[in-house]
């Protein structure tokens, strides 16, 4: 994208790569800790640990440290945020839905496997996210209850108030045409909560203050809606090679989209106008927000 907000001077390339590497081995490590080895096992393994971008444990692990006292426990809640997104995509992408062939630069869950064992995968998935949770609040040793409020803000994200009603109204809303208004609930429902709900479990583990959860929720309000609107641009213009899904897919199923409603310029001013209020929020903290800054501007400029 062309249009800029404000510059961070982060690197974060440097910073994505090593968050990857580290939620990687963890969620792969949670997966062989808890679940049998056969088709099933497969299955998650084939669509949790394929070549995501890790956005939501990345943000928990830097909401964490922006608030500045880690917490040990913090990598359990950004597997399990990352769960929780990878069984909406394999759900998202199966005929009743999508129908999507190509996921992450591979065939879909239920290509590679079946549809049956896809959804399975993804059912497992989420149980297995809270599974994560509910253990991490029964072996913490200081402040249980921030995880139960973790596992609330999580449940909410995910299910009927949140990404699942989003997916609702998405999908009711095909073929009809949706308001800007419209368009913007759905998706702060269907792919903001989940984003909100991460930068949240990170700051309520770390043990963030009033003043702090204020700033942090404007900074993920911003950005998840940042994320979607340059989704959407991605759709039309994106190349899917390096998108590692297809392209042009919005218009083909006639989505009201950002683009469609706005025009391509229009749109793209509006994701900078929406990182630049993320990176405002931001002033609050001193250096130690660098990469939930750096994140913020990494949501537009992506070509993934
Ligand atoms: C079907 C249970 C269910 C929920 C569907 C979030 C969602 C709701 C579906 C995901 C499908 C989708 C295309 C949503 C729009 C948001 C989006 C662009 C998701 C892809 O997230 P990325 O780009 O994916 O972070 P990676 O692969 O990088 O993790």
């Amino acid at each position: 994208m062309q249009i800029r907000p404000a510059t961070v001077s982060f690197d974060i390339a440097p910073y994505l790569e090593a968050r990857r590497r580290i939620i990687n081995r963890s969620l792969e490590k949670a997966l062989k800790k808890r679940v049998k080895p056969g088709r099933l096992f497969d299955a998650m393994a084939y669509a949790l640990l394929a070549p995501g971008k890790r956005l939501r444990p990345i943000l928990c692990l830097a909401a964490a440290e922006v608030v500045g006292r880690p917490h040990s426990g913090v990598m359990a809640a950004a597997c399990a945020l990352e769960m929780i997104h990878t069984y909406s995509l394999i759900h998202d992408d199966l005929p009743a839905m999508d129908n999507d062939a190509i996921r992450r630069g591979r065939p879909t869950a239920h290509i590679q496997f079946d549809e049956a064992t896809a959804i399975l995968a993804g059912d497992a998935l989420l149980t297995l996210a809270f599974e994560m949770l509910a253990d991490a609040f029964r072996r913490s040793k200081s402040r249980p209850e921030l995880w139960l409020q973790v596992i609330f803000e999580v449940s909410r994200a995910a299910g009927a108030q949140g990404m699942i009603e989003g997916q609702m109204q998405d999908i009711a809303a095909e073929g009809r045409g949706l308001s800007l208004e419209r368009l913007q609930k759905m998706h702060c429902l269907k792919t903001g909560a989940l984003i909100e709900a991460s930068v949240k479990a990170g700051a309520v583990l770390a043990g963030a203050d009033a003043g702090q959860m204020r700033q942090l929720k404007i900074y993920s309000k911003n950005i998840g809606l940042a994320f979607q609107v340059t989704d959407d641009i991605l759709n039309v213009e994106g190349d899917p090679k390096l998108m590692g899904k297809a392209a042009g897919t919005d218009q083909c199923r006639k989505k009201s989209t950002y683009p469609g409603l706005m025009g391509l310029e229009e749109s793209k001013r509006f994701a900078a106008h929406l990182v630049n209020n993320a990176l405002q929020s931001l002033r609050f903290f001193d250096t130690k927000a660098n990469p939930l800054s750096g994140l913020a501007e990494y949501v537009i400029y992506r070509k993934r």
